[in-house]
């Protein structure tokens, strides 16, 4: 059987990338990894472009400059399916997806499901790190997204998920309307309209501890805007 395939976007990681790539080896040491780096300046791509020197499971997609959260996710699943893999898991650089969930994720999508989503918000995931603010602004995004959207889902806006084959088929046949975070948004409401089968799987979180926070408040409106325009559409 084809080998799963770990999607990791990176954007100024270079504190975190590769210690997360060998967690995620030990914890799924079938898997194999593709790191989308989008040029960054600390040099994310260059340490793993030379660790790639010494590791067969590691891919790496270098983008010429920052081309946003969607736009990666997009690739890695064009790259999934060009290569021949069965499922892409995709997941933040910085340690928040806690890599010892990602057999759990790919799990499920084995036992059937075309999207198991690594949940924050079902009962037995929590949230380590935030501090109210925060958690107040994701819990209001969700809110939103779930109301406006008549989504299902508990957690849409988090990017740790596994998608089935038929779940990456079917998302490819059309580009994004949304580059940034909000296509996470975006690509959960398609495969809801769809009727894909989604399973939301209870996970820790954690705050990044290494690095910067790339969210602004240029993203928050565009993820506002997204739900207003998904909401006006029924596809
Ligand atoms: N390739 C690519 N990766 C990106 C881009 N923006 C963010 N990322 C990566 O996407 C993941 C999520 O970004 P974060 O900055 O952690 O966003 P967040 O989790 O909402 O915010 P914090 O955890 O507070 O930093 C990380 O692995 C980033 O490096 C981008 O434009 N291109
Ligand atoms: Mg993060």
């Amino acid at each position: 059987m084809a080998r799963p395939l770990v999607c990791i976007p990176t954007y100024n990681e270079a504190s975190n990338i590769l210690a997360l790539i060998e967690q995620v080896h030990l914890a799924a040491p079938q898997a194999d990894v593709l790191v989308i780096d989008d040029s960054s300046p600390d040099g994310t791509g260059d340490l793993v472009r030379d660790r790639m020197l010494k590791d067969a499971r590691l891919e790496a997609m270098a983008r010429p400059g920052k081309l946003g959260l969607g736009t990666a996710y997009m690739a890695g699943f064009a790259f999934a399916l060009q290569h021949g893999y069965a499922t892409a898991l995709t997941m933040d650089a910085d340690f928040s997806h806690p890599p010892e969930s990602v057999p759990i994720l790919l799990a499920a999508v084995d036992q059937g499901a075309d999207l198991a989503i690594g949940s924050r918000y079902v009962t037995g995931g929590a949230i380590e790190g935030w501090a109210i603010s925060r958690r107040i602004l994701s819990a209001t995004a969700n809110l939103v997204a779930r109301q406006a959207l008549r989504l299902r889902t508990r957690d849409c806006t988090g990017g740790f998920r596994c998608y089935s084959l038929r779940s990456m088929q079917f998302l490819v046949t059309r580009p994004l309307r949304s580059s940034g975070y909000s296509a996470l948004i975006e690509l959960l409401t398609r495969c809801e309209r769809a009727n894909l089968a989604i399973k939301e799987i209870p996970i820790t979180f954690t705050d990044r501890t290494h690095g910067r926070s790339k969210i602004s408040r240029q993203e928050i409106v565009l993820a506002m805007l997204t739900v207003a325009r998904l909401a006006g559409r029924r596809t």
